[in-house]
């Protein structure tokens, strides 16, 4: 037998809670077949002075090619990807593969500040990335950073904004409304014709690190399965939610989405 095959290409977050972890986790919640390529190790800590290893070239795209010549992939997702060199390769490790639903999640700042793209590389993201993307998933932040804009201060902000991520070359753009003040949590979906408003209740917690790692890991495992692009979104905005509903605290800071909830607490 065989199931669908999700790669993401990311960092490693040591907690647990987001990236390669998280969708990891995620890809078991929805029966898919995971695979990682590591870019970067995310191991921030009070004890010793260094806490992001960044792999080499060589390294990523052997773990690439190691899950795409042995399994092969239905859907690949990019999560933090670092430095234009990494980008540069990712972007064309992606165009010679056979992969067909790519979904890129342009990290930029983890929720506890790491910095998880350079300044330098928003550029080279936006040129070699976005356009080969069948969805991407920005938040507020980023969203307004690829475009040079004022933050989105409301849903009809945000449409603004999706329109013209879209014409940047995406099929579709996703911008997450999580943390916008006042409203419910929005999320705008824009294909190039049709704007989709999709909303869920605003769950007060703080403990919400690895949720945008998460929700495009669902995305990506839903398409897998060949789902249309927004039965994808709608299923892992569900998924999503319950995750921060639940969200798990461990008492010392900002705690995790809770990627079992759908399951564990019907
Ligand atoms: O949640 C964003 C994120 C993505 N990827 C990695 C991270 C984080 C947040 O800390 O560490 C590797």
């Amino acid at each position: 037998m065989s199931i669908p095959r999700v790669l993401s290409i990311a960092g490693s977050a040591s907690q647990g809670s987001a990236g390669i972890q998280a969708d990891l986790k995620t890809f078991e919640e929805f029966d898919v077949y995971g695979m990682s390529a590591i870019t970067a190790i995310v191991a921030n800590n009070k004890t010793t002075d260094q806490g992001i290893f960044t792999q080499s070239i060589e390294a990523i795209e052997a773990q690439v090619y190691a899950s795409l010549e042995h399994v092969g992939g239905d859907a690949l997702k990019t999560g933090m990807l670092f430095t234009e060199d990494i980008i540069k390769r990712t972007a064309e490790l992606i165009r010679y593969s056979e992969v067909r639903n790519i979904v890129v999640d342009p990290v930029m700042v983890g929720k506890m500040g790491s910095q998880l793209l350079k300044d330098e590389a928003i550029e080279t993201l936006v040129k070699e990335l976005l356009p080969m993307a069948t969805i991407i998933t920005p938040n507020l932040q980023e969203a307004a950073r690829i475009l040079e804009a004022p933050v989105p201060e409301s849903p009809e902000d945000m449409k603004a904004l999706a329109r013209d991520l879209q014409s940047l070359g995406p099929d579709y753009v996703l911008v997450k409304g999580g943390a916008l003040k006042d409203y419910p949590a929005v999320d705008i979906l824009f294909d190039g014709t049709s704007m989709v408003e999709l909303e869920s209740e605003r769950v007060e917690t703080v403990h919400t690190s690895g949720a945008g790692c998460t929700y495009s890991a669902a995305i990506a495992a839903e398409l897998a399965k060949g789902k249309t692009v927004e039965e994808a979104v709608r299923k892992a905005k569900s998924f999503v939610t319950s995750a921060i509903v639940y969200a798990l605290s461990f008492d010392r800071g900002i705690g995790s989405a809770y990627h079992a909830a759908h399951r564990t607490k019907k």
